[in-house]
């Protein structure tokens, strides 16, 4: 939704440098008047420049645009003026619109969708920005991050306006005192684990140190030993936390990779009150990333060292968390030495085979129904599974889609059931899978549309653990998003469905993300605006942006997800999105894409069930042999065709089954899997004849021609044909 941001101060920000004094950098947005819809009883606002809402339950929906500043670690960010020039006023007749329901998505308890309303007796929001810091890693490198969102919209309920600015400034006051880091770059990647886990890691660690990846196994003896760092912390997991710092600063550890299920390796509990429903305790992983607050320093997660961790709102009481992660890291959820050797074995053989380069990866399968359904109570009419799911498919939009829904049939048929497209769709191989639904740690399901129960996948209404670990795929092993309730939830289900995926020897999937709780999402077309399936929008978007390991899809996502003052849904979605799988995994390798292939050539335009050849050129200057992709307007693809040496010609052929205008564009992608933007598109039109036909038609048309009593006999020959 970023639409051109007017930046007046030049390319980015300016940044006024004077010695020791404090810095400054300031950026300006401009906003163009917002589009004011007023249908049904509410009135809706859209500003082209924003990127996102303020969607806080029980208010209304507001326009917003988040800016994010990064500075080297240690900068201390002294003030941040938000400047705003003109304000106008647009008079409205209807309220604006509430910020949609956010629900729980579990397969157990049927969710009942309330309307949305609020009672508002002041000017909201109150401020026109308001601003966070954190410290995260970005691109590898210890960062202040500084989120600045900016609402360029107050609403007046009382007298029925809004008032809106047409630019703001944002002017940023800090000081860089960049920490001095001597960290050497002993261990970028550690391994956490029980001793009895270590010989079956050994070949991973022996991998990853012949790929550069300088890999450390540290066990949980060593840690609580201080074999390596002196031990502190009151307990186990805050030694181990103390230790990943330790790491941090003394071997420049970047990555961290969990193993062990809950029983084999500790995780820390939450205790978050989402409202009075949910105050379910919780194990979140991202306490051992979340290692530094703003200021650098060890960050407990029990801030007001009551010994309960993570609190929100908890019988009233709250401990800071940063968020953003310091590490990436992951689990697999191992419960024994053998399923270790399973999926270290499914990594090498991953990453030696180049899987992201395959034709297979290049396949992306969806899932999904109707999330909330109209007999509970949703009556937005929109589809949430599918409508995420094609939100997922609009950014990955150079994988060919494999679309298992409701709407087509796909989830919902009787003689090919959902069972069987899941089934086939994972086993003809695909890179990447997106389930968006209801969800229980065994199993996910979802409504068809309009549904009083949950019947999909058929026949069964359920996809299981056990159906997961009973997939064939070989070495296609897809990455999993598991949209749903619990489906990581490993404390209760060693073997969940998140985790199935990877314990399966014979394939499943080589990484995954489920939640380890009860997962929230907001219903209608605001599914994608946030929560649990707009982190997972988040963390397609991030591999879209060029993120080449597992641990960077989600750091980056987590990144882009946090925004200042966020509620107690959004803290539930961050701390149990749990990833599972190795964080330095290889899913993309850096390499300079194809030029834009060239506009197709061949015939603009022939007959239906005739076939004709198209080609197209693209050239790589890195001198990578390419492969190419039709698309051929109708829903069909030429799979890929290749190698092809730089500079040299593809061909593919088609034929049309049903008569219209198509557009055929190209897509070209080099021997690294790195992939070019598509071509300019070329239209061909298929008239509904065949030659042959061409006078038949002549013929019918001259008698009708004749005599109009022809004509109720001869037209619709004339269509069929
Ligand atoms: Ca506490
Ligand atoms: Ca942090
Ligand atoms: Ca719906
Ligand atoms: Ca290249």
């Amino acid at each position: 939704m970023v639409v051109g941001i007017l930046v007046l101060s030049g390319l980015g920000a300016v940044v006024s440098s004077t010695g020791d004094k404090p810095e400054s950098e300031k950026t300006s947005i401009a906003f163009s008047r917002p589009i004011v819809k007023e249908e049904n009883e509410y009135t809706t606002l859209e500003i082209k420049e924003t990127n996102g809402f303020l969607m806080e339950q029980n208010k209304p929906m507001i326009p917003s645009y988040t800016h994010t500043f990064t500075y080297p670690a240690g900068t201390e960010i002294l003030d941040v003026k938000c400047t705003t020039k003109n304000i106008q006023e647009i008079q409205i007749s209807k309220q604006l619109k509430p910020t949609p329901d956010a629900i729980p998505v579990s397969a157990l308890a049927k969710s009942v969708v309330k309307e949305s309303t609020y009672t508002l007796t002041e000017i909201y929001p109150e401020v026109w920005c308001r601003y966070d810091v954190g410290s995260g890693i970005v691109d590898n490198e210890r960062s202040i991050i500084l989120k600045v969102q900016v609402l360029p919209i107050k609403y007046d309920p009382i007298e029925s306006y809004i008032e809106w600015v047409d630019e703001i400034e944002i002017e940023v006051k800090y000081e860089l005192n960049p920490i001095t880091t001597n960290y050497i770059d002993e261990y970028e990647f550690i391994i956490l684990t029980q001793s009895s886990f270590k010989s079956a890691l050994l070949p991973l660690e022996s991998h990853k140190n012949s790929r550069d990846i300088s890999t450390k196994i540290v066990t949980l003896d060593e840690i609580y030993g201080g074999t390596f760092f002196t031990a502190e912390g009151r307990d186990d997991q805050e030694k181990i936390k103390y230790f990943i710092k330790n790491a941090i600063e003394s071997w420049g550890t970047t990555d961290v990779l969990i193993v062990g299920g809950i029983e084999e390796f500790p995780a820390r509990e939450t205790h978050i009150n989402v409202n009075n429903d949910d105050r379910e305790i919780f194990f979140s992983d991202l306490y051992y990333a979340d290692v530094y607050d703003e200021e650098m320093n060890f960050l407990t997660w029990d801030t007001n060292e009551n010994s309960i961790f993570a609190e929100y709102k908890w019988e009233g009481e709250t401990d800071d968390v940063d968020f953003y992660p310091d590490i990436k890291f992951g689990r697999i959820a191992c419960k024994d030495s053998q399923q270790v050797t399973i999926i270290v074995d499914k990594i090498i053989n991953y990453e030696n085979s180049k899987a992201y380069t395959k034709n297979w990866f290049n396949n992306i399968v969806v899932i999904g129904g109707d999330t909330f359904t109209s007999p509970y109570g949703d009556d937005s009419g929109v589809d949430e599974g599918e409508y995420v799911n094609q939100a997922v498919l609009d950014i990955m939009d150079g994988f060919i889609p494999d679309k298992i829904w409701d709407s087509n049939n796909r989830l919902s048929g009787l003689l090919t059931t959902g069972l069987d497209n899941i089934k086939s769709g994972i086993e003809n191989g695909c890179g990447f899978l997106d389930f968006s639904g209801h969800g229980a740690p065994w199993v996910w399901t979802t409504f068809p549309h309009d549904g009083e129960r949950q019947t999909l996948p058929t026949p069964t209404g359920r996809y299981t653990n056990e159906i997961i670990s009973n997939l064939n795929n070989g070495d296609m092993l897809p990455i999993v998003m598991n949209g749903g309730c619990s489906l990581g939830k490993y404390e209760s289900d060693d073997n969940c469905n998140a985790w199935a995926f990877l314990s399966n020897p014979n394939g499943g999937g080589i990484a995954s993300f489920g939640a380890t709780g009860l997962g929230w999402v907001y219903t209608g077309t605001g599914v994608t605006e946030g929560l649990v399936e707009g982190l997972i929008v988040d963390i397609f978007t991030a591999y879209d942006n060029g993120a080449i390991t597992f641990g960077e899809m989600y750091t980056d996502a987590m990144n882009d997800y946090i925004y200042p003052d966020m509620g107690p849904h959004d803290y539930k979605t961050l701390m149990e999105w749990q990833p599972f799988g190795d964080p330095t995994l290889a899913v993309a390798e850096d390499s300079t894409p194809p030029e834009k292939p060239s506009r197709p050539d061949g015939p603009a335009s022939g007959s239906i069930k005739e076939t004709y050849e198209y080609t197209s050129t693209s050239t790589d200057i890195d001198g990578d042999e390419l492969y190419y992709l039709f698309d051929w307007g109708d829903g069909t693809y030429s799979g890929w065709i290749g190698p092809k040496d730089s500079g040299q010609a593809a061909s593919a052929s088609k034929k049309w089954s049903s008569q219209g205008s198509y557009n055929i564009r190209v897509l070209a992608k080099d021997e690294h899997g790195v992939q070019s933007v598509w071509s300019d598109p070329m239209s061909v039109s298929m008239p509904k004849t065949r030659a042959n036909d061409i006078l038949i038609v002549r013929l019918l048309q001259k008698l009708i021609e004749i005599s109009s009593v022809f004509e109720s006999l001869f037209q619709p020959m004339i269509n069929q044909l």
